[in-house]
């Protein structure tokens, strides 16, 4: 069922002659801003579209514990061990969220975790670059958190109900994440001649990718036009990594680092900051699974994954064992 819905998600938007009644009546509730609620009706393409997005957001809070799992033991101090530890176990509440709000939409956690393992389905770009430094940590909560917050922050507002509302408690916990970071940031860049240059090297690896986690520029997205007719997606790629730019341009000012881009300048007719694109073609290839830890960390969820079978096994036992003693109980209860 679930592959026959993805298959019918082809990206045109349909005109309003086009469309079956009961698809001009959902479409009406969209425009409304009336939320979409699982029992509702709505239209194949709808669901395939939010079981891509949603389960790509749930596996990239999972695969994105990865990077900073990385360095919960190599810490500088006890208390930033825990506040990593925190942050990383809410991104695991994150991925959880999100694969129930999933679920609403009638495909299974395990589907869903197969087909990422099967490469079939995306988790973002970002996760495939390795954190090598301490201020890689706070890079990521800063750069990467904060790019999070910029495209979530409006998708509380999503037609979907559960999406959106699963949306507001991530988006608290990402508040935090991407302050803990820029703290680390802080830190280090007025720390001595080495932390500032381990910040500075920091910034110079993520700055590019942050910006891809965007998406390509609008002329190449392929879903945008009709995740957006559906409010699915409320503000294009474009416009969000803009003001990501916008919001962190004064933040690095304010660290005294520099923009590994050159060409990032206030532009007072716009308003805005202009800047250099990221390579787009290095994106795709990070898509196509060539970044740097593409395999990696795919190796790494599908190892977890088998290792954890025993663990599910075992679990799956004991609530058959459970059920049964259940319907046992009942059936004694109903002779006497
Ligand atoms: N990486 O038509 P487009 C976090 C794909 S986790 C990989 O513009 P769309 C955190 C796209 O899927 C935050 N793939 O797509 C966690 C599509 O391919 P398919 C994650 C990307 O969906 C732990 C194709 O390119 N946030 O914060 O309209 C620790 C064409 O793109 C990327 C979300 O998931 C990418 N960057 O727009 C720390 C937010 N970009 O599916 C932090 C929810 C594009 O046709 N998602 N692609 O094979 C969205 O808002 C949208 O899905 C996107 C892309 C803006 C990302």
């Amino acid at each position: 069922m679930y592959a026959q819905v993805l298959d019918q998600n082809d990206s045109g938007v349909k005109s309003r002659e086009d469309m079956s009644e009961q698809e001009q009546i959902f479409q009406a509730r969209i425009d409304a801003g009336e939320k979409i609620e699982p029992k509702d009706w709505m239209p194949d393409a709808y669901r395939a579209m939010l079981i891509r997005q949603i389960g790509q957001h749930a596996h990239s809070e999972i695969v994105g514990q990865l990077p900073e799992g990385n360095w919960i033991t190599r810490a500088p101090t006890l208390e930033r061990k825990a506040i990593l530890l925190a942050k990383v176990q809410d991104e695991a509440g994150h991925g959880l969220y999100l694969y129930a709000a999933a679920e609403t939409l009638g495909v299974s956690r395990d589907q869903l975790t197969e087909m990422l393992h099967q490469g079939r389905m995306k988790y973002s770009s970002i996760f495939n670059y390795p954190t090598l430094t301490w201020a890689d940590i706070g890079a990521v909560g800063w750069l990467v958190d904060g790019a999070a917050i910029m495209n979530q922050v409006p998708l509380q507002r999503t037609s979907y109900g559960p999406y959106a509302r699963a949306m507001v408690r991530i988006c608290k916990e990402e508040s935090f994440h991407q302050r803990q970071g820029f703290a680390i940031m802080m830190k280090m860049a007025n720390g001595n001649d080495a932390q500032r240059r381990m910040a500075q090297d920091a910034l110079d690896r993520m700055w590019f990718p942050s910006l891809m986690m965007f998406g390509p520029p609008d002329k190449d997205s392929t879903h945008s036009t009709r995740s957006m007719a559906w409010r699915i997606k409320i503000n294009g790629n474009d416009e969000l990594r803009q003001k990501f730019v916008d919001q962190t341009a004064p933040q690095i000012e304010f660290l005294s680092l520099t923009c590994p881009d050159n060409n990032l300048k206030w532009n007072e007719e716009k308003q805005g900051y202009d800047y250099t694109d990221p390579d787009w073609k290095e994106f795709f290839a990070v898509l196509k699974g060539n970044g740097p830890c593409n395999k990696e960390r795919l190796g790494a969820r599908v190892k977890a994954w088998e290792d954890g079978a025993w663990v599910r096994d075992g679990l799956m036992a004991h609530a058959r064992k459970n059920a049964a003693r259940t319907v046992a109980k009942g059936e004694n209860e109903n002779v006497q």
